[in-house]
């Protein structure tokens, strides 16, 4: 079953199965053809924005912005280590934030060019990753969750059970995301997600091993084309992914659903943030886009379409009904008490890494 398991980008799925022309690796200028004016270069998760309040922002200001993709904060955190592409906004998770300022490698922001941050609601600033909010402004908060399509997986889903059914057999994805698939696997075994101690990670090496033959692939992008063609019936992912999958076959296919499960047991939260690259070129239109992002309107309308929690009070207020009463996007407080975060676990992450070789081999 080895040859089953492949490791495939959102990038390079799309383009073989010709489901859309991306632009080559520098990244693609959305609606931005022939555009002149000054150039922003952002580089996002995959599936994380309302592509109408990039063409706004561009038409706004008119500048071109370029626009590039990543699947893990390991992949962000390369590119702005190595220096390979000077970004000028990008959307570290919490904890990939701690490794970059770490790392000296983000620029302080300067507030009074972000006159929108006050609709951000307090709750979410002043995190431990960063205090005084010096450097980043909340984006999204989701959780890791599982999707499964409901005309192949039946009966009542709890939790992660889906992703070790051997009645699942290849048609099921994990996220290639070594923090978070060990964080599930301790999670379902019922340790704490972010153990270190040695016999619950050997036991978490041993789950995961189990079910490496019953993987079809191991991806942080894909599952979501691969749930909606029907290709994969369960996968380790994004809640909001799930949401926008379910919403696209929804247009394709008037029986199949996808739905997001939020294992009751708790999950893993996150947040993502915005922030500004100590290599940036674009400071001022940097600021200018976070702003923009920030704007109650515009922020709502992101939330709604990529169907992640928005930080942001004043774009809340706009948010229809259905959606604030959407459980897979705010879940319920007896289910965030269950959650938690996923932590920098400092030099202990080697023991982590060690389990992810055992079992990606
Ligand atoms: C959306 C990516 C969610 C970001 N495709 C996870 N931090």
């Amino acid at each position: 079953m080895q040859s089953r398991i492949e490791q495939v980008s959102r990038r390079e799925w799309l383009q073989s199965t010709a489901a859309i022309t991306l632009a080559a690796a520098g990244g693609s200028a959305i609606g931005g053809c022939g555009r002149r004016g000054p150039v922003l270069k952002v580089f996002n998760w995959s599936d994380y924005i309302d592509e109408d309040a990039i063409a706004q922002f561009e038409e706004q200001t008119g500048s071109t912005l370029v626009y590039d993709n990543y699947s893990s904060d390991s992949e962000l955190e390369t590119r702005l280590a190595t220096g390979a592409g000077s970004y000028d906004v990008v959307f570290p998770s919490d904890r990939a934030l701690a490794a970059l300022l770490a790392k000296d490698l983000l620029r302080p922001l300067d507030r009074p060019l972000l006159p929108n941050y006050h609709h951000l609601d307090q709750k979410f600033l002043g995190r431990p990753f960063d205090v005084l909010n010096r450097f980043s402004v909340p984006y999204f908060v989701g959780s890791l969750a599982v999707g499964i399509r409901t005309d192949h997986v039946k009966g009542p889903v709890k939790g992660l059970e889906p992703l070790f059914e051997p009645a699942h057999r290849g048609r099921i994805t994990m996220l290639d995301d070594m923090e978070n698939v060990v964080a599930a696997a301790l999670a379902h075994l019922g340790y704490p997600f972010n153990s270190v101690e040695a016999e619950h990670l050997a036991e978490a090496q041993r789950l995961l091993t189990e079910q490496k033959p019953l993987v079809q692939a191991y991806t942080s992008d894909s599952y979501r084309e691969r749930l909606i063609s029907g290709e994969a019936w369960a996968a380790l992912g994004w809640s909001g992914d799930f949401l926008q999958a379910d919403k696209e076959l929804t247009e394709v296919n008037s029986e199949a659903r996808i739905a997001a499960v939020i294992p009751e047991g708790g999950t893993m939260l996150w947040m993502d943030s915005m922030v500004i690259p100590r290599r940036a070129e674009n400071v001022e239109l940097a600021h200018a886009f976070i702003n923009h992002l920030l704007e109650p309107e515009v922020a709502s309308k992101n939330a709604q379409s990529v169907n992640y929690a928005t930080p942001n009070a004043a774009a809340r207020g706009l948010l229809p009904p259905e959606i604030l009463a959407n459980e897979s996007i705010y879940p319920p407080p007896e289910i965030i008490d269950r959650c938690g975060w996923l932590k920098d676990r400092g030099a202990d992450i080697e023991k982590i890494e060690r389990v992810w070789r055992m079992v990606r081999g």
